[in-house]
Formats: structure tokens, C-alpha cells, sequence
């Protein structure tokens, strides 16, 4: 990230800021490219929330990497610079991050020492403002999807919602990258507090036609299937979700949750590549249909 932006794109303004830090007091640090001019709208992207899911860190460098590489030279890449600012996450958990690198490379959670101190770990992805607590997170410390002990208790969840209160609907999409199994999924991970069932937002039918064009962008890349949806109907129950966070609670008009390709989570270094096409065509067409509003 420093070398990025140490080389920034001519006309373009690139900084690294430091916006919060983890529990084990690392920095949580936000790529930003952008351009001496009032009102940018804002694409999002952010990666490794789940500390297990490298295929995401590698995509967002590898997209990182093209925006600064191929201005006025790929016209996607022209066009979303020259329009849009860009903010890049690509650890927000690098405490659970490290861990899969020194001690044990399946671990999801952060590193937080809990009640129980022999199950450490918060799912960020169940920590957030958004129905914390409730349908599909575990108030048990040792469970893969503990909500934790109160809503957005961990730093690295504040520094996120931090940025994105500041930005709010700034952000026209903000993009959350998962692992794994070719998804493209909107908000809403929670369900009604009433009925019980999926949350069904009022604007779903037009976010959901983002979703399709984003989703059928990518299956032409390798001729892959990708699936479409909430993150409710589509996999299962999520709350406190980041993404729910953004659009429901800041007005971030669009949001995905991608969980990019593959069928594990340990992935041969062949896969970034082919991951960043994917993703990246995602990107480019998710935008081109929220211009295009019918
Ligand atoms: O359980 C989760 O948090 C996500 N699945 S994962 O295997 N990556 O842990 C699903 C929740 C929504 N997905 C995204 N926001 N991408
Ligand atoms: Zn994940």
C-alpha cells in the first residue's frame, strides 16, 4: 500500500491513513485514491475480515495494483478513476490475519481474549451495528460466529463503522470480500425482528438488479456459476453484519458481500489471478448499473 501510493497515478492524490488499530495493536490501514475535487462519490473495498480468507487480501492487491498500473490504458480503470475516489481495506482484521500465518491458518475470528480466555475470537461479521446479536451469531465465546460482548465492542469494528459513519452515503458502493464459493450477495444478512423471516428491504428489487448484473459480468469471465441474492435468502441468517451496517443504518445505496471463487479456503497462488479478474469485472458492471438506473 505504501509503494502504491508512493507511486500514485499523475493527477491523482493517494494516501495511507492508519484508521483504527487492532486489539493486538496493529494498524488497520485504508489505501485512498483520489483527486483534488469536491464531491467524489466513494467505491469501497474492503478484505480478510474473516482472518482464514487470503484469496481476498491477494484480490485487492492485485485490484489495487491495476487501478495505479493501467490508467489511460484499460477504459474501465480510466473511467472509475476518473469519476470516482477509492478507498482500500485489505486487512481489517490483521491480528486474526497474523495468527493464520504464525500459528493456525483455518482461524476466522480476531484475536480478542474473551470471558473465556481459553476461546479467544470475535466473528467481525457478527460484531456490527446492525441487529447485533440476533439470528445467525452466537453470544458463545467459543463459537465461530461470536456476536461478542456487546454491539461493536471490537476496535476493529469501530474503526469501520467510524469511516463509514463519516462517509455514509459518500460511499456509493461499498464491497466486503469473503471466501469462498462464487457469490455475489447484497444486504440484508439479518431478518425481521417481527416475522423472523429474511429482512426484505424496500429497494431490493433494484439492488438485487445490480447484484444480477454484477453476478452475470463475472460468469462470463471463465464461464463460471455465480449465485445471487441476500446473504439471508441466499446462504443463511447474518447479523450484525458490516455490510447490513452500511446500507441500513448509513445509507450506503449499494453494498456486496462477495465471496469470491473456489470451493476452500486454501488456494493455490494460480487463483489470484483468475479471482481478480472475477472480482473486477463484479466491480466494473455493478457500477455501470447504477448509472444506468432504469
Ligand atoms: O458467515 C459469514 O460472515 C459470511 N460467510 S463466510 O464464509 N465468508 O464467513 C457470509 C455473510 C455475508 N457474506 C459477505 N458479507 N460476503
Ligand atoms: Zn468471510
Amino acid at each position: 500500500m505504501d509503494k502504491i501510493a508512493a507511486k500514485c497515478i499523475p493527477g491523482f492524490v493517494c494516501v495511507v491513513d492508519v484508521i483504527g488499530s487492532s486489539f493486538e495493536k496493529q494498524p488497520i490501514k485504508r489505501l485512498k485514491i483520489s483527486k483534488n475535487v469536491a464531491n467524489r462519490r466513494v467505491i469501497w473495498l474492503d478484505a480478510t475480515t474473516h482472518a482464514r480468507e487470503w484469496l481476498t487480501t491477494a484480490t485487492t492487491f492485485k485490484i489495487m495494483k491495476h487501478l495505479q498500473d493501467k490508467y489511460k490504458v484499460d477504459s474501465s480503470v480510466t473511467k472509475l478513476l476518473d469519476k470516482y475516489d477509492w478507498h482500500f481495506i485489505p486487512v481489517v482484521n490483521p491480528d486474526g490475519y497474523l495468527y493464520t500465518w504464525t500459528a493456525s491458518r483455518l482461524w476466522r475470528k480476531n484475536r480478542r481474549i474473551n470471558s473465556k480466555p481459553s476461546c479467544p475470537g470475535v466473528d467481525l461479521n457478527r460484531n456490527a451495528d446492525s441487529e447485533w446479536g440476533s439470528n445467525g451469531a452466537s453470544s458463545d465465546p467459543c463459537s465461530e460466529t461470536y456476536a461478542g460482548p456487546s454491539v461493536a465492542s471490537e476496535l476493529e469494528t469501530k474503526a469501520l463503522q467510524t469511516i463509514v459513519t463519516a462517509l455514509g452515503s459518500k460511499i456509493i458502493e461499498m464491497i466486503t470480500l469473503h471466501a469462498y464459493g462464487n457469490y455475489w450477495l447484497i444486504p440484508f444478512g439479518h431478518t425481521d425482528n417481527r416475522t423472523k423471516l429474511c429482512y426484505v428491504a424496500p429497494d431490493a428489487t433494484e439492488t438485487m438488479r445490480v447484484a444480477n448484473a454484477a453476478a452475470n459480468a463475472i460468469e462470463k469471465v471463465f464461464n463460471t456459476k455465480w449465485k445471487r441474492g441476500t446473504i439471508c435468502s441466499t446462504i443463511y441468517p447474518a447479523s450484525g453484519g458490516m455490510i447490513d451496517y452500511a446500507k441500513g443504518k448509513q445509507g450506503v445505496p449499494y453494498a456486496a458481500g462477495v465471496e469470491v471463487r473456489g470451493n476452500g479456503f486454501i488456494v493455490p497462488p494460480s487463483q489470484i489471478n483468475p479471482s481478480f479478474l472475477e472480482v473486477w469485472a463484479g466491480i466494473v458492471a455493478s457500477i455501470e448499473a447504477i448509472e444506468n438506473k432504469p
